[in-house]
């Protein structure tokens, strides 16, 4: 494949520091080689351009940070477009979740049906009206389907990026009161741990990968690390226990990567402040060589 990789040192979608430099993380954890090994094309589009979040002054808005991170994420879209048109796969580096506004604006364009995997302990379905923090971090799939803050919805002048009936959720454990309310009247599908545990992961993807399959045309992964067991990603702003398992994980990666299905792919809330000696990039990177065709045999 031809990978365009594009760092985000997005920080100011919630509150904690040290997620902007989740992009270095990743990549000093040895993203670039783990690919080229795999017989890829890495083509490092370098990190999109942050307002500091020192500088960034607050808005009359329950949005935390509204204008920088529609700022971010605007420049994001138009870089993921450009990797698009050249045919190339987008693999994005967070920073956290809000910038997944940007990828699937600047990806969803392309496709008329773009389905959507989102891994998360959280739904990120949350709207200034529902979110209880405030942070856009936990909005970013509601942006995508249309709903939202005007300036959020209306990146790259068109709306909605993704089809509710084209997502599929995994690995949600911790959803607020509008979230629920939300997968309900839009019929998301999730699979929460409940599922996980009571279907085992294969059964999961398989189900997954099958729908995707014939009611889309492309799809892209937005990887949440607290997806993960904090155990096994520790180094995430908002950690929710009983998570998915690394060997899960790696499981779901190696049936993406068998399946053929994706094009393009995000990883996201790497906060190396946060870590244990970068153990969550070292996760992302290990998850990436599956993602990407890594075999033992
Ligand atoms: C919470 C946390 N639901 C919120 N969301 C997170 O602030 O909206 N998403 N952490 O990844
Ligand atoms: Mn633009
Ligand atoms: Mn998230
Ligand atoms: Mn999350």
């Amino acid at each position: 494949k031809n990978i365009s990789l594009i760092g985000v040192p997005m920080d100011l979608g919630q509150m904690r520091r040290g997620v902007d430099m989740g992009p270095s993380a990743i990549r000093y954890a040895g993203a670039i080689q783990r690919l080229e090994q795999l017989g890829h094309q890495v083509e490092d589009l370098g990190d999109i351009q942050i307002d500091q979040a020192e500088s960034v002054h607050m808005t009359d808005t329950n949005l935390r940070n509204l204008d920088a991170v529609v700022k971010g994420n605007m420049e994001l879209a138009d870089t993921v477009k450009e990797a698009k048109d050249k045919g190339h796969f987008p693999l994005i580096l967070g920073g956290d979740h809000s910038i997944a506004i940007g990828s699937l604006a600047g990806i969803g364009q392309k496709y008329e049906n773009l389905g959507v995997i989102w891994y998360d302990a959280h739904g990120d379905l949350n709207t200034g009206d529902t979110s209880p923090s405030g942070n856009i971090h936990g909005m970013p799939l509601a942006v995508s389907i249309g709903i939202g803050h005007s300036d959020l919805v209306n990146i790259h002048e068109y709306t909605p990026k993704v089809k509710p009936e084209n997502i599929v959720i995994i690995g949600a454990r911790s959803l607020d009161e509008g979230e629920r309310e939300l997968i309900k009247e839009k019929g998301i599908r999730v699979y929460t741990m409940h599922e996980i545990d009571r279907m085992g992961m294969t059964k999961v993807m398989e189900e997954a990968i099958q729908y995707l399959k014939e009611n889309t045309d492309g799809v892209h992964l937005s990887l949440d690390l607290d997806g993960l067991d904090p155990s096994d990603a520790p180094g995430v702003g908002t950690p929710v226990n009983g998570g998915i398992s690394y060997r899960e994980s790696h499981l779901a990666m190696e049936m993406l990567a068998e399946s053929d299905i994706l094009t393009s792919a995000e990883f996201v809330e790497v906060n190396p402040i946060l870590d244990e000696k970068n153990k969550t990039a070292a996760v992302a990177v290990a998850l990436m060589g599956s993602l990407f065709g890594e075999k033992l045999l």
